[in-house]
């Protein structure tokens, strides 16, 4: 059987959060829905607005396209278009094709009846993304601290806000969001191997199931947490990460003005050591 028709027993009617038959069908493999049309009209637009401020720019050099966020002095009103303006349509486009993807996401859910963890799990990416071209530069008073999009200019904008806290890597919610993103690999490393291994016996040996899985682990290293668990510990670490991500950008400003270095003098100034 091939997927497609193998796919047709799970396409069922209904689960729509809004345009209730309209856009209930299929193209091909791809299920459309009300925000499947949203998230081409957003991506489109967007991708059509980069390629615009491109073409205005300096340079078609796929490293040094960009396009940047408003001056500070235009604060959080809306700026000319070719002087940030562009960017700002383009945020607008973007969270719009996000979230318009996470709803087709929980359409498509509802209609198979499984748990909503998918568009959940997106969300926090969207969440990460919304605070650094929202939730942040509201809170400082200017769209000109969101980031600029280019793929050097982009990577120039964390180097220069790292900089500018002294030394980011002593923030504490950096740290917690680092060592979430060390564990995630870590897990998906040993739980791709092991599945890997198991279903790649020796030749003329039988794929082996989860009893060899957990026996495993049980004699490496005492503990197995076994089939479903190993998923929702990824899950955890990953989205952990994220939101860690989030947090250590939106302290650094609004809540901490100062290097990170120094947010730890709060050790040496416990009155234990006077
Ligand atoms: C594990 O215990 C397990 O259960 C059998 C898996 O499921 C397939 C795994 O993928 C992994 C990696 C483990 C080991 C994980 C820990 C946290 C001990």
């Amino acid at each position: 059987m091939t997927m497609l028709t193998f796919e047709k027993k799970y396409r069922v009617r209904g689960g729509t959060l809004l345009g209730g038959d309209l856009f209930d069908f299929w193209i091909g493999p791809f299920y459309v829905g009300f925000f499947g049309v949203t998230t081409i009209f957003f991506a489109t637009l967007g991708t059509l607005l980069i390629l615009y401020g491109a073409s205005q720019g300096p340079t078609w050099n796929i490293w040094q396209i960009n396009i940047a966020p408003p001056d500070l002095k235009y604060g959080l009103g809306l700026a000319p278009l070719m002087e940030g303006g562009l960017w700002q349509f383009i945020t607008i486009c973007a969270i719009g094709a996000f979230v318009s993807w996470m709803l087709r996401e929980i359409e498509i859910s509802r209609k198979l009846g499984i748990g909503l963890h998918v568009p959940f799990a997106f969300g926090v990416a969207i969440f990460a993304y919304v605070t650094l071209v929202v939730f942040r530069p509201f809170l400082l008073g200017a769209w000109g601290h969101g980031f600029p999009y280019g793929i050097l200019s982009h990577l120039d904008w964390v180097s220069n806000v790292g900089y500018q806290y002294l030394h980011f890597h002593y923030n504490p919610a950096h740290m917690i969001a680092v060592s979430f993103f060390f564990t995630t690999t870590l897990a998906l490393s040993m739980h791709g191997s092991l599945i890997l291994a198991v279903t790649n016996p020796a030749k003329g040996e039988p794929v082996k199931t989860g009893e060899h899985e957990n026996t495993f682990f049980r004699d490496d290293i005492g503990y197995s947490i076994g089939a479903l668990g190993i998923h929702r510990l990824g899950l955890f670490l990953a989205l952990s990460a994220g939101f860690w991500s989030a947090v250590c950008i939106i302290i650094s400003g609004p809540f901490w003005t100062k290097g990170w270095p120094e947010w730890w003098n709060w050790w040496l100034e416990l009155p234990v050591w006077s």
